[in-house]
């Protein structure tokens, strides 16, 4: 008989190389010894640390799948194993690498100019720099073709106006990659490189989160920024350019919110072995072997998804539609699954040394940025029947 193990039910580990399981292992290390520690203080005052994004660079984890440039050059499928690993201790320390990676690094190495990859790239690799990614505004969100913010033409610069909201890293960026409509195109929506210290732009932070609290989070607030007209990313035209990068993080994000949803099962299937009611484990009970059960099957199948999904990203056979397939899929079972383990410890899960609180709240955040649950469940549904819901 073939001996069933509970941590890896469907045997994924003999699906991956062992490059990909070197560096997943390393990012582990670093994660449970170095990130762990730090992070429920972080959470707890709202501190974001920039030593983890400079650990992160010295690790090479940041714009690991960019060729060159100072990066690791790895393929897709390690950059969901790194994300998995960042988010099994906090879903904001792996949104500051997603957004790194996937929205800033991305965008300039896919449509940049060579000047602009060399200029940001290696400085973005080590944490030098760190970046920031504005389509999000106050007005529309889910709708970004929608968006208000505007590049008016002047001279050998562009001027814009206009504010984004809900950015991850934007209080501390030293670079925003953001998205706006070229007057002198008709409105086509552009990618443009903006910089801090430039006159007219401001990123305040956005107080009270009660998720991602160890997350920087705030606006981009755009009065007449003039930039540079070798600022704007040549290779960008119209909503295809944001949507490319997003295509890149909701990936990461379905690998991620699987690593949260493992965290939580690990902890409260040991808590329930080890706490007794009524003169034994609480783990001996049906209704808990039910939960684990569930989550057990849905975490499985969540990562043999993501990994089908990021074998066929590296063969360049992803369509966008898979990826919103397993990025609402992860996120949302990840959060339902973190709420069921909460219960789990009882009072004690609502602590926050337990870590388990910490991730319910974090994840109502994953299953509503870059895309919410129910849009990625409107671009399936267009996929299926071929009828758009939301025009
Ligand atoms: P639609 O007509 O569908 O498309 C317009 C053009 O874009 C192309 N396209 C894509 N291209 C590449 N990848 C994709 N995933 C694409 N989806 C669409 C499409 O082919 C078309 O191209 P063309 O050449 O024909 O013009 O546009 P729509 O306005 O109808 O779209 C609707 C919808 C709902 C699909 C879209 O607006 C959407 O996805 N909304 C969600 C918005 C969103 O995800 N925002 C995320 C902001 S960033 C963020 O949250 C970062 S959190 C970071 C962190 O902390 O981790
Ligand atoms: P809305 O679009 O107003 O949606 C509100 C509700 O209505 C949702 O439940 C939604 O599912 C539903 N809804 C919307 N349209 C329809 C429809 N047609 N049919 C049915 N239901 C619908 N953005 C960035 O650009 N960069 C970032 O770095 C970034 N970081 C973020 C960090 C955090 C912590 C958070 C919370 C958000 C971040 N975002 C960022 C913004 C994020 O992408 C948006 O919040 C998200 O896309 C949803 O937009 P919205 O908040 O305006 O909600």
């Amino acid at each position: 008989k073939v001996a069933f193990n509970w941590e890896d039910p469907l045997q994924m580990e003999a699906m991956l190389t062992s490059e990909e399981k070197e560096i997943r292992d390393q990012v582990r290390q670093y994660c449970q010894e170095k990130l762990l520690p730090r992070v429920t203080e972080g959470s707890r005052t709202e501190t974001f640390d920039k030593n983890i994004m400079k650990e992160f660079g010295e690790l090479g984890v940041l714009g690991s799948t960019v060729q060159g440039y100072g990066c690791a050059g790895a393929n897709y499928v390690t950059y969901g194993l790194i994300a998995r690993e960042v988010e099994r201790v906090d879903s904001g320390y792996r949104s500051a690498l997603s957004v790194q990676s996937s929205l800033v690094m991305h965008p300039i190495y896919t449509f940049g100019s060579e000047e602009q990859k060399e200029k940001y790239l290696p400085k973005l690799a080590t944490a030098e720099l760190i970046g920031a990614f504005g389509l999000t505004e106050p007005n529309h969100g889910s709708d970004p073709a929608s968006m208000e913010t505007r590049a008016k033409r002047s001279g050998d610069h562009y001027i814009l106006t206009g504010s984004k909201t809900w950015i991850t890293n934007s209080p501390i960026a030293d670079i925003f990659v953001v998205w706006a409509k070229n007057e002198e195109e008709g409105g086509t929506i552009r990618g443009f490189i903006l910089e801090k210290g430039m006159q007219g732009l401001s990123a305040p932070r956005i107080k009270g989160k009660m998720s991602l609290r160890a997350s920087e989070t705030g606006m981009i607030v755009m009065d007449d920024v003039k930039v540079p007209v070798a600022n704007m990313l040549p290779k960008a035209k119209g909503l295809k350019g944001p949507f490319t990068c997003l295509n890149s993080a909701r990936y990461g994000i379905s690998w991620g919110a699987m690593g949260a949803a493992e965290f939580c099962m690990h902890t409260a299937r040991q808590y329930q072995l080890d706490r007794k009611q009524f003169g034994r484990p609480l783990a001996a009970n049906q209704i808990p072997q039910l939960k684990l059960a569930n989550m057990s099957t849905d975490i499985t199948l969540g990562l043999l998804g993501s990994l089908q999904l990021g074998r066929m990203r590296d063969e360049g056979k992803d369509a966008p539609e898979m990826i919103s397939m397993m990025k609402r899929n992860n996120a949302g079972k990840a959060l339902e699954i973190a709420r069921v383990c909460r219960d789990m410890l009882g009072g004690n899960g609502i602590s926050d040394e337990y870590h388990i609180i910490r991730h319910v709240m974090n994840l109502e955040s994953v299953n509503t940025y870059e895309g919410t649950h129910d849009v990625h469940a409107l671009i399936l549904g267009r996929a299926i029947t071929g009828l758009a819901a939301f025009q």
